[in-house]
């Protein structure tokens, strides 16, 4: 070795000493799972955590966004197994999606749980959603915060529903755990599961009748120009979703990158939840203006009209409420009484 060489080399080395030992083993890619992309507030979500954390990081963590839940060929309901096989290293999920395998998580879609938003924060920002990040950890993923799909609204391209008995016959698409199968099925509907990835087609086609999402995916989807001009807010579950990342992936980080991606992710939490609100909650109604004005019928429901479905579907609650652990709900409920 000439002298030039080993002054280079000895470059190097000190170069690499003053690296954190563990930055040698980052990859240059990690692969973030959403099912929404980012036309939607879930997908946006997604790329704002991914530019937070390369800005904290200083470019040391490079996020890549895997919309549409393509790191599982769509099939959203297996996206759990992955995230902990490492197939996926970091994920935005909805509670629906990953309550196959954590049954916890079907809490939220316990049939009329959460009257209004406030319901839903007190479940996330208290000791619930304390105890279901301690249970996620348990399953070996690292929980770091919270976002928002949302209330979950009805829609078909049929009728106007006011009451279970409006629902007969009705082929509905949902996703998720079989919770969602029985409500429906006690409401009186066909009900048929199939991924995000088929749905729009399915409703296009006129395979399936209804579905039921969020307004701010509704719109997105533009649900109205495929034929869903039938709309009832009934909010009888939202789905929060939840930031988290592979454990093996999470321990290959130095603390303070760590502490970056996991402020990163409570920043674009708080995002997220006020765009899956945004013209949706309180008295900003805009998105709904936009959605009658796409020719929608959007029915509301009176109290008494809502008490026929929380009838209806009552002793799904109850199975449900026993499967999900009696302790578990009974601490929702009295956080939900308590807002
Ligand atoms: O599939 C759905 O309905 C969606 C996009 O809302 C979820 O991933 C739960």
């Amino acid at each position: 070795m000439n002298r030039r060489k080993i002054l280079a080399a000895a470059a190097a080395c000190m170069l690499a000493a003053s690296l954190p030992a563990m930055a040698q083993n980052y990859r240059a890619e990690y692969r973030l799972s959403t099912v929404l992309g980012t036309a939607f507030p879930w997908g946006q979500a997604g790329e704002r955590w991914a530019a937070l954390v390369k800005e904290k990081t200083q470019g040391r963590i490079n996020i890549k966004l895997y919309p549409g839940t393509s790191l599982v060929g769509g099939d959203q309901t297996r996206e759990f197994t992955a995230i902990r096989q490492g197939t996926i290293d970091l994920a935005i999920g909805s509670t629906i999606n990953w309550s196959p395998q954590v049954k916890e998580l079907n809490l939220f879609a316990l049939p009329f749980l959460m009257p209004d938003y406030k319901a839903i924060d007190a479940l996330t920002h208290g000791e619930v959603g304390k105890e279901l990040f301690a249970i996620l950890e348990k399953r070996e993923v690292v929980p770091l915060a919270w976002g928002e799909n949302g209330f979950r609204e009805m829609s078909n391209s049929k009728k106007d529903i006011t009451a279970p008995a409006d629902m007969k016959g009705l082929k509905f698409r949902l996703v998720g755990s079989p919770l969602f199968l029985e409500t429906f099925t006690a409401l009186g509907a066909n009900p048929t599961q199939m991924s995000w990835a088929d749905t729009q087609a399915a409703l296009s086609s006129g395979a399936v009748d209804g579905q039921e999402n969020p307004l701010s995916v509704f719109t997105a989807a533009k649900l109205a120009t495929i034929g869903q001009k039938h709309l009832t807010l009934w909010h009888y579950v939202a789905d929060p979703l939840i930031f988290v990342v592979n454990k093996d992936v999470w321990a290959s980080w130095t603390p303070a990158d760590r502490e970056a991606v996991r402020q990163a992710a409570l920043q674009a939490g708080q995002e997220n939840v006020a765009a899956a609100r945004k013209g949706i909650a309180g008295s900003d109604n805009e998105v709904l203006k936009q959605i009658e004005a796409g020719g929608v019928k959007v029915t509301s429901l009176t109290g008494a009209q809502r008490d026929a479905f929380v009838k209806a579907t009552r002793p799904v609650y109850e199975k449900w409420a026993r499967s999900i652990g009696e302790p578990l709900v009974k601490k929702a409920e009295a956080a939900i009484a308590k807002r």
